[in-house]
């Protein structure tokens, strides 16, 4: 029989002592573990995942306080197939998401559920999204089973007693239950229900399946909020970028699953580019609210950085080197013989005796991989030594301009501005990428990524897109809107444009435009820089380079129009005509060339 919880946690509310008391009757855990967020707590359960084998202690004068978890095989990254929006009617999920009833899915889960923790620890873990205080911050709680899960929520969120704090005697949160049970494919469901402010999830830990303050609640049950509460919920980075003189302006930008995110909020100038400095808010997701200025307000809802490690290194971003240096838990990556962690792309050759992602001796020569593609690190925002003064200010910052881009090898330019906010909700409805190993499936193919929300939209997408529609008619000073590109390829397969650190040149123009200090040429697509306005001093790129990355060929226009007809006609009668008029007057632009 379960002890239930005493009075230090979190009892006196009494809906979440009653729902952790029923979820422990079905599960039936020997313990319940109320995580309180504290530094004894933390180190007592890092010992116990050590003792366990779920983490592995990296040599600490190397990486103090750094921690390897291997996973299963099988579980390495977002299952889309497996992931469920759960409403009383299928329209309502649209038909970009996978739909399953509420009562039968509750029904179904209960029976794989029941006693599915015996013998073994239920952490029930509260926490806050969002600055503490703030008119953004949102109360989820978390019950697991996992330990890796645990101790992962308690850096990507702020975890504990500020979380039951907030909730006193009958606030209301997020209701989170997540169970390893077996960890098999053939029963893994991660079930959203955003009527009930709840998600189920079962079958993987792995990040985002898992950690339930990140895509299901910020996200998938969150854009169902926002659009009841006339917010946006996006899967937004969040960055500043101050002038030499002082002046910082506020950007956020939507790219898909491991397509530059971190890397962007991260960003080290480069040297032509002395006095700049770049600020990250968030690297993952944005919560954006009207202000009473009229502008557009955002909040990094997480307290840390779940990324990609493959392609980190002392040029690629400096900043995340730095910011792996402690108290961070690595997933999937290799590990070197005297206990560091290596992945490909790191900018050091592996040292022999380097065990792969599965602890196998690695053997270069075979072609595989020594980490996984999609191997990651959590670590807390506050190692980030580019971290925004603002990252935790309760009004969030302000939003001069929102970025949409995607992994392409052709068609989009470097950068393109929209119109108008009408434009540019066609621009991010349209968008494409090619998928990556963030997700299972294969990898490379090009799908329609809307706003890089397709796999995190709670709802119809139609609607999804009225709803940004809307908002851009409430905002008084929206901001303006851009698209980018730094994966467009040459014909020998190189990348046109050498990104990272060099995409400063990019979000150079982006905010001289935003503050309206620089011009732009019209073509049928949207605004483009003007011959010179993207500063190139420094770097070694030609002019016809540069020409490629911008260019706009009205061949490969006509296949991406065709293609944006397509998806649009397959997401049906929801979608704003609006957007169908914009696709319109692209194509009629091209015509009249
Ligand atoms: P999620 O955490 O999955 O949402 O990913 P993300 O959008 O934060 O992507 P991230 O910044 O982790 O980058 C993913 C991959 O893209 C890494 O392997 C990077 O090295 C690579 N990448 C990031 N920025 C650039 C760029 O400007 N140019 C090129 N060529 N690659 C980049
Ligand atoms: C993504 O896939 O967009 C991620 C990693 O940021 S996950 O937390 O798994 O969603
Ligand atoms: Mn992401």
């Amino acid at each position: 029989m379960v002890s239930l919880p005493n009075k230090t946690a979190g009892a006196e509310n009494q809906s979440l002592a009653q729902w952790v008391g029923e979820i422990a009757r079905l599960t039936r855990p020997d313990r319940l573990i109320w995580c309180d967020g504290s530094e004894a707590e933390r180190d007592r359960l890092l010992s116990e995942a050590v003792a366990a084998k779920v983490l592995l202690p990296l040599e600490r004068h190397r990486r103090p306080g750094c921690y390897l978890h291997r996973s299963n095989p099988n579980d390495v990254a977002r299952t889309e197939d497996a992931t469920f929006i759960c409403t009383p009617s299928k329209d309502e999920a649209g038909p970009t998401n996978n739909w399953a009833e509420p009562k039968q899915t509750y029904e179904k889960l209960s029976k794989w559920l029941e006693g599915s923790m015996a013998g073994g620890a239920m952490y029930v873990v509260p926490y806050v999204l969002g600055p503490l205080g703030s008119r953004f911050a949102k109360a989820g709680v978390e019950l697991t089973d996992s330990i890796y899960v645990a101790l992962s929520m308690g850096i990507m969120t702020r975890m504990g007693a500020p979380a039951l704090d907030m909730l006193g005697p009958a606030g209301d949160f997020n209701r989170g239950l997540h169970c390893t049970l077996g960890c098999e494919p053939q029963r893994r469901l991660i079930c959203h229900f955003p009527h009930d402010d709840t998600v189920w999830s079962v079958g993987s830990n792995y990040g985002g399946n898992a950690l339930l303050s990140k895509k299901c609640f910020a996200l998938r049950i969150a854009s169902h909020m926002a659009r009841e509460e006339e917010w946006l919920a996006e899967h937004m980075l969040i960055l500043g970028v101050q002038s030499p003189q002082g002046e910082t302006t506020y950007v956020a930008a939507a790219f898909p699953s491991a397509c530059g995110k971190t890397n962007l909020a991260m960003l080290t100038p480069p040297p032509a580019f002395d006095g700049w400095r770049v600020f990250t808010v968030g690297d993952d997701i944005a919560w954006m609210r009207i202000g009473a200025d009229g502008r557009l307000w955002a909040v990094n809802p997480e307290f840390g950085y779940f990324g990609v490690a493959p392609g980190t290194n002392a040029h690629s971003n400096p900043n995340a080197m730095r910011m792996l240096k402690h108290d961070t838990i690595f997933t999937n990556v290799a590990l070197t013989p005297d206990g560091d962690i290596w992945w490909e792309g790191i900018g050091v050759e592996p040292p022999s005796g380097t065990l792969d992602w599965q602890g196998r001796p690695w053997n270069a020569a075979s072609g595989a991989k020594a980490a996984h593609p999609n191997s990651r690190f959590t670590t807390p925002m506050s190692n980030n030594p580019a971290l925004s003064p603002h990252a935790e200010d309760p009004q969030g910052v302000p939003i001069s301009a929102i970025i949409f881009g995607g992994r392409r090898a052709s068609t989009v330019p470097l950068v393109l501005e929209a119109f108008d906010w009408s434009h540019g909700v066609y621009l991010g409805a349209t968008m494409g990428s090619e998928t990556t190993a963030a997700a299972t499936g294969k990898v490379g193919v090009i799908r329609r990524d809307p706003m890089a929300m397709l796999p995190f939209c709670g709802y119809d997408m139609g609607q999804y897109f009225a709803h940004w529609l809307a908002m851009g008619r409430k905002i008084p000073r929206p901001p303006k809107i851009f698209m980018v590109n730094w994966f467009r390829k040459d014909a020998d397969g190189s990348f046109l444009w050498p990104g990272y650190g060099e995409n400063m040149r990019v979000l150079d123009w982006i905010i001289k435009r935003a503050n309206h200090r620089a011009g732009a040429e019209q073509t049928p697509v949207g605004l483009v820089p003007r011959a010179g306005e993207v500063a190139l001093d420094g770097l070694d790129i030609t002019d016809e380079h540069l020409k490629r990355a911008t260019a706009i060929d009205a061949r490969e226009w006509e296949v991406e129009l065709e293609g944006q007809h397509q998806f649009l006609a397959r997401l049906g009668g929801t979608v704003p005509g609006e957007v169908m008029q914009q696709l319109s007057r692209a194509r009629r632009a091209f015509k009249a060339r």
